[in-house]
Parts: structure tokens; sequence; C-alpha cells
């Protein structure tokens, strides 16, 4: 198949499941057009059945804001024809699945079919894409895409709940692919970090307020109280400043390294001894796939698909979201060295239900589905 990928080029999570899902299907021998403003973050590979196309967007004195969708809507109508391609995969509703209906429009005038799949990743319909200024577009461009598909069962169930779909949504989860993402030896990095065999706590994210980054502090300073440990903050985003503050005033800045975006995250997992994810809302929480594809156990909040992914009890903890006391027994309770081995075993048999051999056919289902049937 000739696929056109549409996604954010970043480090988020929809664009690295876009960019891991265009590489994937590449080596199976479709070939992928990613249509983005930038190199995908992850696109660090040459195929030759991969290929990326930049939008141009124009700017113009009159323009407070430059109107990256017409941008995109029109590179998308290039793109479909002259590379022929046979179908668009939109990943983040937000304005990707309204400008694939607005190309669709434009090529059918020129006697082009294109069908469009949709992917909701999270936030376009947790928190974006409710917002009154966006949610009548999102709800007619999910309801004008050919199929929609879900990061897991809870994005499903929100989305019925939110918006007004006439559509099915079919969930295929995250996934990883376990030759990049396991553990790695560096020994060396461990004890660089840790010379006194305290335990690294480890999380990552884009530090948005919805990750809550001051319960990871929290549970740490707490932790620290009982046991020697340190911390890896890694990634960047509007809430850093405000979380270096809280380091210096609860007097952690000597346990805690802010490590800023990093591309070879799984060399850090490696060497960790529990992923901390206390987010607000999480469609899939596909930074604690990652981390436990290299054997890390996860303690994490109970919000959205976070339980489809990381089992209670079993490969970590899920914990009411802000409940940082009991986070805490729970850390101490996983990192007792006669309960994390099994955590960590646990975390890697989880994970490998989630590899991209497992998920990659479901994806291919669905296109074959969809073509089938427009
Ligand atoms: O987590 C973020 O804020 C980034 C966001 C994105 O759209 O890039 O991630 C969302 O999509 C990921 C991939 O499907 C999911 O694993 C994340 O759980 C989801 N984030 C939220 O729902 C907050």
């Amino acid at each position: 198949m000739k696929i056109g990928i549409v996604c954010y080029p970043t480090f988020g999570g929809s664009g690295v499941v876009a960019t891991e899902l265009g590489k994937a299907l590449a080596k199976e021998g479709h070939q992928v057009h990613f249509i983005t403003y930038s190199q995908p973050t992850r696109l660090d590979f040459f195929n030759q059945n991969l290929f990326y196309h930049e939008v141009d967007i124009k700017s113009y004195p009159l323009f407070d804001y430059a109107p990256y969708e017409l941008a995109l809507a029109s590179k998308m109508v290039y793109v479909v024809k002259y590379e022929k391609l046979d179908l668009l995969h939109v990943h983040y509703a937000i304005p990707h699945a309204s400008a694939a209906y607005m190309a669709k429009q434009i090529l059918k005038e020129e006697g082009i079919h294109i069908p469009v799949v949709t992917t909701l990743h999270g936030t376009d319909i947790t928190l974006v894409g409710r917002d009154p200024s966006y949610a009548p577009v999102v709800t007619f461009s999910i309801n004008q895409s050919d199929a929609v598909t879900a990061v897991s069962e809870d994005l499903r169930k929100s989305t019925y709940e939110h918006f007004e779909i006439k559509k099915d949504i079919v969930v295929i989860p995250n996934f990883i692919d376990l030759e990049r993402f396991k553990r790695q030896k560096k020994e060396h990095f461990k004890m660089a970090i840790c010379p006194n065999d305290e335990k690294l706590l480890v999380h990552t994210s884009n530090f948005r307020k919805v990750k809550r980054v001051e319960d990871v502090i929290h549970v740490f300073y707490e932790l620290r109280k009982k046991i020697k440990a340190k911390l890896l903050l890694v990634g960047d985003g509007p809430e850093r400043d405000r979380m270096e503050r809280l380091c210096r005033d609860l007097g952690t800045c000597d346990d805690i390294r802010f490590l800023g975006k990093l591309e070879a995250v799984e060399e850090v997992l490696s060497v960790a001894d529990l992923f901390v994810m206390p987010s607000e809302r999480e469609s899939f929480g596909l930074a604690a796939l990652e981390a436990m594809a290299c054997e890390v156990p996860v303690l994490s909040s109970n919000a959205g698909g976070i339980p489809e992914l990381n089992i209670d009890g079993v490969t970590g903890f899920t914990c009411e979201v802000g409940d940082v006391k009991t986070m805490t027994e729970k850390a101490l309770y996983i990192l007792d060295d006669a309960n994390l081995p099994g955590f960590k075993r646990r975390a890697l048999d989880r994970a490998r239900e989630f590899d991209v051999t497992n998920i990659l056919p479901l994806y291919e289902e669905v296109y074959q589905r969809t073509l089938e049937k427009t």
C-alpha cells in the first residue's frame, strides 16, 4: 500500500507512535509518506520505502496566525495526487483530521478518492478537543473519517461520552519496538549516578501540568526519608522551572537531575529501578510502556488508559491521582530487594504483549477494510 502519515513531528507520544508505525510499515514493504512541518524526531534511519514531505507554511504580515491547516491540506492534496497514495492516516484529530477532510473534498472534485483513517491519541479528545473552540470541528471530522482508531478502551469510551460520534471506533493500543527498547548493560552509567547503590527513579514527560511532575518530586522526597535514592527527570516543557524551584525548596537538588530532552531514553531506562507516571490524564502512557520494555516497573496514577497497561500489583501499582502517600508506600514496596526482581520480570512480560509485530497487523487490517469499504 502507499500510505500518507500525518502527525506532529515532535517527541510527543502521538508523533512517536505515528513515526514508529510508518517505519514498521515501511519495513513490511509498504510505501510510507510522512507529511508534516518538520522531519519527525524518530524518523532516524534510511529505508527506500520512507518519504518525507514538508508542509510549507507561508507567513504574511496580515496573518497574526499563519493558517497551518490550509497549508497542510494543500500539501496532502499534492502528495496524494502525485505520489498516488491509497490512503491517508492522520494522527491526532486537531487539526489533522479536519485538514484531511478538506483535502479529500478537493481531491473528489478532481475525481480522486482518498480514504482517511484517523487515530485519536488523548489530549485531542480529553483536553484540547473538548474545548468549545474546537469541539464542533473535531466531532465533524471524526464522523467524516472513513475509519477511526483510539489507543485505549478508555479513550474510546471518553470519545463517545464527550462527542456525538456515529462512527465505530476500533481500539489499537500503542506498541513498542523491543529491538530498540531493551535493557542494555550500562553499569558505568548507573555507578556514576548512584555511587552508593541508591535506587534510581525515572520520570520522562513533556512537563505539562497534566503530567503532575510535582507528585514525582514529592514521592521522591518522602521515599528518600526511608531509603537511599536518586531521581532522573527526562524531558522539558512549561512546568520545568516550577519543578526546579520545588526541588530547591525541598532541598532535594543534590539527588535529582534534570536531563532535558533525550534521544536515547532507553539508555536511561536501562539503569532505572522504578518509572513514575502520576498523570492527571493519560490515554495510554507510551512512556510507561517504554520503561516496562526496559524491565522497569511502573508506579502510576490510575488515570485514563494507564490501568490497561500497568497491571496493579503485577507490573507496578496504579494509585489515585495525587495520592502521594500511597504512591510512596507502593514505591517502597516495589523497591524492596525481595520484590523488585519479580516486578521487573513481569513488567517486561507485559511489554512483550505490545510488541510492534503484534500490533502492526491490526493497523493493516483497518487499512484493508477501509480500502475495501470505500
Ligand atoms: O502525553 C502527552 O501530552 C503527549 C500526547 C501526544 O498526543 O503526543 O500523548 C498522548 O498520546 C500518546 C500516544 O498515543 C499516549 O501514549 C499518551 O498517553 C497521550 N497523552 C495523554 O493522553 C495525556
